[in-house]
């Protein structure tokens, strides 16, 4: 994982002065939107502040007070029914593995959860979602191939509500954010879930690749302006990719981040720490 800060002062700590530029060069490289770099920058100068330490302790205190306290936490059934969780995105965001690696999560907790697998645009991301559900022993409600995605989670919706399950998690289809009718389908799925539940679905969760840098943030907007999000899941930060995203949607969008996954196994999903996030994160 990149360890922003420390290279950040290893680069600086020698130098007898800071070069601005470069160090905001760095700042915008990390994702963190351009406005709060400016600000950041701006306030350092203003009081000519030269020390690296002092500057790296500066901003990383910048950057965990942009997140509330506390982070809006997963919601928890209420009044018997379950609790509904819509994950949607971008394709190859990773939404499905996140679906069951959420589902593995809940259950560890000892939680009942119900996938639904509402992408049936494509007949393999029905059977991507029912291999994890089966190794996992997640129970899965699967639509026909075709079946409109509202259909699916509405039946998923009722057989949740028939069982009493705590938990309903649906996988929709990869949508690009600039395509109308994949983004009217999402208003669709959320008018549909609301039939049997008016407060369905209690979570949007928008997952995002972290390795996609600042186009996370385009997708954010996008999105948000679609469906409100509730939360944002980053993906992939097990690689050498910066989740600085994570500061601009909450700055820009007021939406925060819930979970990050980090591995394609079941287990590497967690949930966000602002902590974690400062200090091995960025
Ligand atoms: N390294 C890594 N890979 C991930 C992570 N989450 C998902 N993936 C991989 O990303 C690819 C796309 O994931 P998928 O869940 O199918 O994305 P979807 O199209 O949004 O449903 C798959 O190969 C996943 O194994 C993660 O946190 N880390
Ligand atoms: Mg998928």
């Amino acid at each position: 994982m990149a360890n922003f800060f420390n290279k950040l002062i290893d680069k600086w700590l020698g130098e007898p002065t800071i070069d601005w530029d470069e160090l905001e060069a760095d700042l915008i490289s990390a994702d963190v939107g351009a406005a709060r770099v400016m600000r950041m920058l701006g306030e350092l100068q203003a009081r000519d502040e030269q020390d690296a330490c002092e500057i790296v302790s500066y901003i990383k205190q910048q950057l965990a007070a942009a997140f509330p306290s506390p982070l809006p936490a997963l919601p928890s059934p209420q009044d018997n029914r379950p609790c509904v969780i819509l994950l949607i995105g971008v394709n190859g965001a990773g939404k499905t593995t996140t679906c069951a690696k959420l589902a593995h999560l809940l259950q560890k907790r000892g939680e009942t959860v119900l996938l639904a697998a509402a992408d049936t645009f494509r007949a393999a991301a029905v059977e991507q979602l029912e291999r994890w559900a089966s190794r996992l022993q997640i129970p899965l409600y699967k639509g026909q191939v075709n079946q409109d995605p509202a259909s699916v989670c509405y039946e998923a919706h009722a057989r949740a509500l028939r069982e009493g399950t705590r938990y309903l998690i649906c996988d929709t289809a990869g949508r690009l954010h600039t395509r109308h009718n994949l983004m009217e389908e999402l208003s669709k799925i959320r008018r549909t879930l609301a039939k049997q539940d008016a407060h369905a679905p209690h979570a949007c969760y928008l997952v995002v690749d972290a390795t996609t840098g600042s186009n996370a943030l385009l997708q954010a907007r996008e999105f948000h302006k679609a469906a409100p999000l509730d939360g944002l899941i980053i993906t992939k930060l097990d690689g050498s990719a910066k989740g600085g995203v994570a500061v601009a949607v909450q700055d820009e969008l007021g939406v925060s981040p819930v979970f990050i996954g980090t591995g394609e196994g079941e287990n590497q999903l967690s949930p966000f720490k602002v902590q974690t996030y400062i200090d091995t994160l960025l």
